[in-house]
């Protein structure tokens, strides 16, 4: 079976997308290949840092690689956090920080619409490709549900009446920006 490196220290992306490749792919984790080094995501978008993380190891390990870079985009703040989710509310801080942050700003916008986006960079025989994975939904105004991670319990997807965090992540993995993005990797590895 075809093996790659999947770069990412979030532990709940490595789950998912394992559960999304199904078995289809022997996908390797950082600590697999004894990869321990915080990878500095440098860039100012998505493909720039996904890409950052896949060449690392790429670079540094030999492996054949991807990575995903995902950021919730708040049509009403412009896109924003964007590229910056992680830290939205400061350098290491929690997602409850970065949660409140957000419903705060929001409080008194009646556009609530925003879109999760995943960019998946793959490093593949020395050649760089990209994937994308996009939702639409909307942030809703408190938190809800206990499942995923991230901003999960404040995102609901267009055509449901619960957040991500309550739909759980067998729902949350046939439609998500990650799955979408993971799919389109997918097919593009087994093609041969
Ligand atoms: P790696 O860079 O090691 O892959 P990370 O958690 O730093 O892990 P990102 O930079 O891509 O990953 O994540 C940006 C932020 O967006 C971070 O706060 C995540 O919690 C959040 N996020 C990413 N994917 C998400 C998802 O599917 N649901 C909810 N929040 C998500």
């Amino acid at each position: 079976m075809k093996e790659i490196v999947f770069a990412t220290n979030n532990k709940h992306k490595l789950e998912e997308v394992r559960k999304i490749a199904d078995g289809r792919l022997q996908i390797l984790s950082l600590s697999d290949i004894n990869c321990h080094e915080d990878i500095e995501e440098t860039g100012t978008t998505l493909e720039a840092n996904a890409l950052i993380k896949a060449k690392y190891v790429k670079d540094n390990y030999g492996y054949d690689c991807f990575a995903d870079d995902t950021g919730l985009e708040v049509e009403a703040l412009a896109g924003l956090p964007g590229v910056y989710s992680s830290r939205y509310a400061g350098e290491a801080c929690r997602p409850a920080d970065n949660m409140n942050k957000l419903l705060n700003v929001l409080k008194h916008t009646d556009n609530r619409k925003a879109r999760f986006r995943t960019v998946i960079a793959l490093i593949s025989n020395s050649k760089e490709h990209y994937f994308e994975g996009i939702i639409n939904g909307e942030i809703t105004l408190d938190q809800k549900g206990n499942a995923g991670f991230g901003y999960d319990p404040i995102f609901k997807p267009d055509g449901y009446n619960q957040t991500f965090a309550e739909l759980g992540d067998d729902v949350k993995n046939s439609i998500s920006h990650r799955a979408l993005a993971t799919q389109k990797l997918m097919k593009f590895l087994l093609k041969d």
